[in-house]
């Protein structure tokens, strides 16, 4: 267990045990620190953690010499469904790095060529919802809409399981159990050590079964079948044999990578897209440099056949996730551990095994990011100002061994969607929309709708890029 943390030379002790972490314990770490600066412990309950957002501690963090990827007590809770998936194994379990290796191929930047036809096709599911709500003239709810699609996406991809989630009025019933295991995983850490939490342990328990019902019956349909042709995440897992000792994957571990990628493949990517969106809507300078950009790749057609290569041709749809993803990183911290004593950034002294927790939304508006971190600007993401910048200032996706191997699937499926909803529909903030981050372990926009007009082919022909095409005339 931690040290007394009032040991710690210059970091402060922030003891709140008195409120508790409450609902939005992210929020509540980016509130203390905007108090007291990016490094604290935060106490609960005599219990001690440390939390960082300092641009040096964190390179010095990101040392994979001194420092491992740590399962810390939100982790730990989400083992108890996932067990040893990729996510929540711990580094030395066997399990890690056999399946770390079988599966990399499937998530080499390469590999989203196999994808992205299904991308593609789920992509379009979603735009015939919103084609469906633009003619009624309904508001569409983003990140309820946002899940649907990552959910279908990372099912049809991965594990060629269709959950069809447009077709149904409320989500898939995978993802409310889902949503509930990880709201318990989350207010588990609020405990009071004299509550009770028996029913509210057996609802988790009714849910994880729920997920491993579910998962097996992905499984099955596909296990028994020559899976040697199948390219998918589940046809690697079902045959692909370890290029060092040729065994496959035990069937308990699938199942655990089957819960981790569905989990990881698909709340995060939502929660990224939603933000995006809510951005776009509130900056219409932005939206339209976007619509520029997806206008001047597919013109003023409404329905563009995209190519896989034309995703690395939206190079600015790609600034505006990246600049969405650094104002509210959907998975918002992730924790390391010393492998020796050591002083972390030669000051701060741990102890071999001590963790300390990286807050990625406050490391993201340090002060390397200029006067303004609050304001939203993809220009901090052209390629001279990413070069300008210290490699470990932005971390949306973790760091060194252990960091999201679905990065590049999350990034090609965002960026697709988003230039196609740009390119198809103007967005109307009709509300007038006041942002509230609700926090399920990941982050996303809470109750934000659009309204939606499909745009005409003359909206498109009058954005065209500087360069691409000529201005329009002036009067
Ligand atoms: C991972 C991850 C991470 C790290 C964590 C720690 O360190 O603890 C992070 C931060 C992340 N991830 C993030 C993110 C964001 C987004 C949008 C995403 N992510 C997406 C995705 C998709 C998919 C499929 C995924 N993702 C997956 C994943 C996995 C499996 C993992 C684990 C890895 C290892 O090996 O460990 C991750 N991810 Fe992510």
């Amino acid at each position: 267990h931690p040290e007394p943390a009032a040991t710690l030379p210059g970091v402060p002790v922030v003891d709140i045990t008195a409120t508790g972490p409450g609902r939005t314990p992210i929020q509540q770490v980016m509130r203390l620190m905007r108090e007291h600066g990016p490094v604290l412990v935060r106490r609960l309950h005599g219990r001690d953690a440390m939390f960082v957002a300092d641009t040096d501690l964190v390179a010095d963090l990101a040392d994979e010499g001194r420092f491992a990827k740590h399962v810390g007590p939100a982790l730990e809770n989400v083992r108890e469904f996932a067990a040893d998936g990729l996510f929540t194994a711990y580094n030395d379990e066997p399990n890690w790095a056999k399946a770390h290796d079988i599966l990399m191929p499937a998530f080499a930047l390469g590999s989203m060529r196999t994808y992205h036809p299904v991308m593609l096709k789920v992509a379009r599911r979603l735009i015939d919802s919103w084609d469906r709500a633009a003619r009624d003239g309904r508001p569409v709810d983003v990140p309820d809409d946002m899940t649907r699609m990552t959910l279908d996406t990372i099912g049809l991809a991965g594990f060629d399981y269709d959950f069809g989630s447009f077709e149904r009025a409320e989500p898939h019933p995978f993802v409310e159990s889902m949503v509930r295991c990880l709201e318990w995983s989350m207010t588990r850490l609020a405990r009071t050590p004299d509550g009770d939490h028996a029913a509210a342990d057996a609802a988790f328990r009714a849910d994880a079964d729920y997920l491993a019902r579910v998962v097996d019956d992905v499984i099955a349909a596909r296990t028994g079948t020559d899976q040697s042709g199948a390219k998918d995440l589940l046809g690697l897992m079902l045959s692909a044999p370890h290029p060092a000792d040729g065994t496959t994957l035990d069937p308990a571990n699938i199942r655990n990578q089957v819960i981790t990628f569905l989990i990881a493949g698909h709340e995060t990517t939502s929660g990224a897209m939603s933000f995006a969106l809510y951005y776009l809507a509130k900056h219409p300078a932005v939206l339209r440099l976007v619509q520029r950009e997806a206008d001047a790749l597919w013109g003023s057609a409404p329905d563009p056949e995209p190519t896989y290569d034309d995703i690395g041709r939206l190079t600015y749809t790609r600034q505006v996730l990246n600049e969405a993803l650094r104002l509210w990183p959907t998975a918002a911290a992730f924790s390391r551990h010393a492998r020796e004593d050591t002083l972390l950034g030669g000051r701060i002294p741990l102890r071999a095994g001590q963790a300390v927790t990286v807050l990625t939304p406050m490391l993201h508006r340090q002060s390397v990011w200029g006067d303004n971190p609050e304001l939203f600007d993809p220009e901090r993401f052209t390629p001279e100002a990413e070069a300008a910048r210290p490699v470990h200032a932005y971390k949306p996706f973790g760091t060194g061994e252990r960091a999201c191997i679905g990065r590049q699937f999350a990034l090609h499926e965002a960026t697709m969607l988003l230039a196609l909803l740009v390119h198809r529909y103007r967005l109307h903030d009709h509300t007038g929309y006041r942002l509230t981050v609700k926090e399920t372990l990941t982050l996303k926009p809470e109750g934000f709708t659009l309204t939606l007009t499909p745009r005409t082919a003359a909206d498109r022909a009058h954005a065209p890029l500087p360069g691409t095409a000529p201005a329009p005339a002036q009067d």
